[in-house]
């Protein structure tokens, strides 16, 4: 019999539709005095584990990994890094609302204020009596507004280009209908837009890459401000209205004058998820907010409030055994 070469503890939720599985036990230690420096340690030597815990036959490409850490910022609960199919994200807001409720399963928190660290800063989530949970994001921002890319197979496309924890590109004119019975059309748009900015060098601030691609549309619901189309890293599209995308949505309605600070934003799935957002100015929140990566932030940036409800799907183990071929997953 194959010995076990790994044993990973998991939480599997959803948020919205969008899955999370959070990594909570038998992941080899991380060195670095930092969660930045824990993340180029995963980078460099645990690649192959991010595959195996998330590619197939264990995973598929929907999932969102959370690998929980000690805290190295005595205000955090926990430090969290995120990654995917295709790599790490800077920040996850469904992900964080999935992490804050399966430690809640666990009996690790209760209701409350909880702060997690991540490699792109502090946020402050609160678990609230009803379930649902809201997470104070990083400080958001639109770099650019409304930026030509020619498209080979569209024309011309135009776009915001926003942070709200990773990198977005934001299109409102699209021609494309929003549905989820149309969701094979929408990422191959959503995929010739990204490789059509790849291919322009259109990049975040300091070469960010731009690994989002987020459409917009009316809702057919009155009670919803806005549906989206999000497509992430590795192609998969979010089922939910994307916590790091609505943050970068309400950056840009900011900067826009079209949301006043407090205001609600009712962000809806092509899936029918909902996120509720609101933001504050980060000028009047600065000192509870660590600015961990260095970028002065321009003068419209705010402080978004995501809020969700995720549920736990699964408790189980991840066995990995030394001679399964697939053990580092299934490579597309
Ligand atoms: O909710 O921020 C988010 C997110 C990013 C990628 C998938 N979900």
């Amino acid at each position: 019999m194959s010995s076990t070469l790994f044993n990973f503890k998991i939480i599997d939720s959803h948020t919205g539709g969008e899955p999370t599985r959070m990594v909570y036990d038998g992941f080899p230690e991380l060195v670095g005095d930092t969660i930045q420096d824990k993340l180029q340690d995963f980078k460099q030597n645990f690649d192959h584990l991010r595959q195996s815990i998330l590619l197939e036959p264990r995973g598929n490409d929907v999932l969102v990994g959370a690998l929980l850490l000690p805290a190295t910022n005595p205000k955090a609960t926990a430090g969290v890094i995120f990654f995917n199919n295709a790599g790490y994200l800077g920040m996850c807001g469904h992900g964080t609302i999935g992490v804050i409720v399966s430690l809640a399963y666990q009996q690790q928190i209760s209701a409350g204020v909880h702060w997690l660290e991540t490699p792109v800063g502090l946020v402050k989530a609160t678990l609230h009596d009803d379930g649902s949970c809201s997470v104070q994001n990083v400080p958001s921002y639109r770099y650019k507004k409304q930026v030509d890319v020619q498209v080979p197979e569209l024309g011309l496309v135009r776009g915001d280009i926003a942070w709200g924890g990773n990198w977005f590109f934001l299109v409102s004119e699209h021609g494309q209908n929003i549905q989820a019975d149309n969701v094979e059309k929408l990422t191959q748009v959503t995929l010739q837009i990204k490789q059509a900015l790849v291919a322009a060098h259109i990049t975040g601030e300091n070469g960010g890459e731009i690994d989002h691609i987020e459409l917009f549309a009316n809702s057919d619901d009155t009670q919803i401000d806005s549906k989206n189309f999000v497509l992430c890293p590795g192609a998969a599209y979010d089922r939910s209205p994307c916590g790091t995308g609505t943050s970068a949505k309400l950056a840009c309605l900011a900067a826009d004058n079209r949301l006043a600070p407090e205001q609600l934003w009712r962000q809806q799935s092509v899936v029918g998820s909902v996120f509720t957002g609101s933001y504050q100015y980060a000028s009047e929140l600065n000192s509870e907010h660590n600015n961990q990566t260095g970028m002065a932030y321009p003068e419209h940036t705010i402080i978004p409030t995501i809020c969700g409800h995720a549920y736990v799907c699964a408790k189980t183990t991840l066995i990995v055994q030394k001679d399964d071929p697939f053990k580092w997953g299934i490579a597309s």
